[in-house]
């Protein structure tokens, strides 16, 4: 998986991304990350990237010719028209299965807009996807791609360890992750549920699947009702 993105801040996204599961995942090949900087494509001596909107109104609007430059410079290195991703509170929201959609491309590209938009002209010509990482107004567009890059890293292959990518995890079967405990055994008088000291495996399994559900019905009734609704059909499926 190579990523580009085009961005005023380049060393937001490098520094965001060095490290941890992301970094090493670079270290070893299996990612590649390059942030391009919007500004080094501004067609004026002052490296002037934005504007006053047509039409009047607060703030500034970055302007078309530098982000299709940039967009130029970086795709026309790769065998055929990337998907690009604008990141906008406009767009669709993000979930766990657009990751794993978006982990089968070659090259993902990534457009942050900041100040108040970027021309829509660019954006007809170059974005292939729109997307919102959630309801609520961010400054710029440079946390939710690195969000979305963490999110989708983890779906390629070889970046998660075995252990990490172990089967069990919150959205793996749209529910949401049952509680870990480690030692000590007790703490703060509380103790770790005597069934997973018990070492019966199948046990286990099942009490991690039914704190699962208590928890999902819990904190996200939205993700429960809809399990339920796919397991209600699986079994009448069966039936036919
Ligand atoms: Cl993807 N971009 C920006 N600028 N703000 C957001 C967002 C994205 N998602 C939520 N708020």
């Amino acid at each position: 998986m190579n990523y580009h993105v085009l961005t005023l801040f380049p060393e937001m996204i490098e520094q965001g991304l060095n490290t941890s599961i992301i970094g090493r995942a670079i270290e070893k090949g299996l990612l590649t990350l390059k942030a391009t900087n919007i500004r080094d494509y501004a067609f004026n001596k002052h490296s002037k990237v934005d504007d006053y909107p047509y039409g009047g109104g607060a703030g500034m609007v970055m302007q078309a010719e530098p982000v299709y430059c940039a967009y130029e410079a970086i795709s026309k290195e790769m065998p055929k028209k990337p998907r690009v991703v604008y990141m906008t509170p406009q767009g669709r929201v993000f979930d766990q299965a657009m990751a794993e959609e978006l982990a089968q491309e070659e090259n993902l590209v990534f457009l942050c807009g900041h100040y108040e938009g970027i021309d829509e002209r660019v954006l007809e010509e170059i974005v292939t996807d729109y997307v919102s990482i959630g309801d609520y107004v961010l400054t710029g567009g440079e946390l939710p791609a690195m969000v979305m890059i963490d999110a989708i890293s983890r779906m390629v292959p070889g970046v998660l360890s075995n252990n990490e990518s172990a089967e069990y995890e919150s959205f793996q079967d749209g529910l949401l992750e049952y509680p870990q405990y480690s030692r000590p055994e007790e703490w703060h008088g509380k103790k770790v549920p005597s069934i997973l000291l018990s070492g019966h495996h199948a046990n286990v399994e099942k009490w991690r699947h039914e704190q699962s559900l208590v928890r999902t019905k819990e904190r996200r009734p939205d993700l429960y009702e809809a399990y339920m609704q796919k397991e209600a059909e699986e079994k009448s499926k069966k039936k036919k």
